[in-house]
């Protein structure tokens, strides 16, 4: 018998997000030419993100995981026991397993861009503790974000993993902890995973893993832009490309166009030079002391800090 999960609608239903359409044809439009890493996660990019995450040289999501592992109790009492959870970008919600173990909450809220993907998992979850009582919203958190009821009330604890916030500019990621900020009252906590700098070596693996899955996940951001407006793009005329800009302490993802060649969606027609590039993606790297910084401008008080021994990953607990 499956266990109930409540669907909360579209958190902003008359500010509507930017649509894929949209932010396509603006970012062709650029010099140079970008698209927005969150229209990677059509089901089949969800798909292929999971895959990534599988991947052995994509560090970040085991190491995450064996940090949360470890730190699940410590997390619980500092959080108490009574904290309603908050999943932001669930995604396949594995690693708020740990803690939902850990802490026992209340309720739990799922909120994702990707609506199917938050339909299975939150179900999943249901299914599982039946103790829990499951919330779902889709929504996109580059967008401001609101509590349903009941979750702007007793201590929520925020659960944002996997160094999500790398997709957003450091001053971008300074505005959604602000927006964070407000949204939780006194005492609410924030929980996060940030990816950290390190060897180039480690970081342009993990963003070129021999399986071609990475390859696979950017090529399909074409691939959707193919399926779900009216263009002419063809996937295999691109070529992914991913390094890490050491200055902007970034990896970029870009697709390269090897050869000259002319795009059309609807009636626009746009030009790539050879070896001109799309930038799809950036994902930022901190430092645990340049993170902490970012938080405390945002007004988090940082209360705990974990990483794992090779100090490739890092999970902060801040406080509001
Ligand atoms: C989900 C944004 C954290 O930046 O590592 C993985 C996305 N892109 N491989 C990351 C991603 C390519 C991921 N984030």
């Amino acid at each position: 018998m499956p266990h109930t999960v409540h669907f909360h609608d579209e958190q902003h239903p008359t500010l509507p997000c930017a649509s894929l359409r949209q932010t396509t044809l603006d970012g062709f439009a650029t010099d140079p030419k970008w698209a927005s890493p969150k229209f990677f996660y059509d089901r089949r990019g969800s798909e292929l993100f999971e895959q990534i995450c599988q991947q052995p040289e994509y560090y970040p999501t085991r190491t995450e995981e064996a940090i949360l592992a470890s730190a699940a109790h410590t997390i619980a009492e500092i959080a108490g026991h009574q904290a309603n959870l908050v999943e932001l970008g669930s995604g396949a919600s594995r690693k708020v397993r740990l803690l939902l173990e850990a802490m026992h909450p209340a309720s739990y809220l799922g909120i994702d861009i990707s609506q199917d993907f938050l339909r299975d998992s939150t179900a999943r979850l249901a299914d599982d503790y039946p103790w829990l009582d499951v919330h779902a919203a889709c929504a996109d958190f580059s967008q401001p974000l609101h509590l349903p009821e009941g979750f702007d009330g007793a201590h929520p604890l925020a659960f944002f993993p996997g160094s999500s916030i790398g997709n957003f500019t450091p001053t971008e990621a300074a505005a959604f902890l602000s927006n964070l900020h407000e949204l939780l009252p006194k005492h609410g906590g924030l929980l996060i995973g940030v990816d950290l700098v390190k060897d180039r070596q480690v970081l342009e693996a993990a963003y070129n893993d021999e399986a071609g899955v990475t390859a696979a996940f950017n090529l399909n951001l074409l691939e959707r832009i193919r399926r779900e407006l009216d263009s002419d793009i063809d996937p295999k005329r691109f070529v992914h490309h991913a390094f890490f800009n050491e200055r902007e302490s970034r990896i970029e993802m870009h697709l390269i166009s090897p050869q000259a060649q002319q795009v059309r969606i609807e009636s626009q027609r746009f030009s790539f030079a050879a070896g001109e590039s799309l930038h799809t993606e950036n994902s930022y790297k901190y430092t645990t002391a340049s993170f902490c910084d970012l938080a405390g401008t945002a007004g988090f008080r940082s209360v705990a800090c974990w990483t794992d021994p090779q100090r490739l990953f890092s999970v902060h607990y801040l406080e509001r």
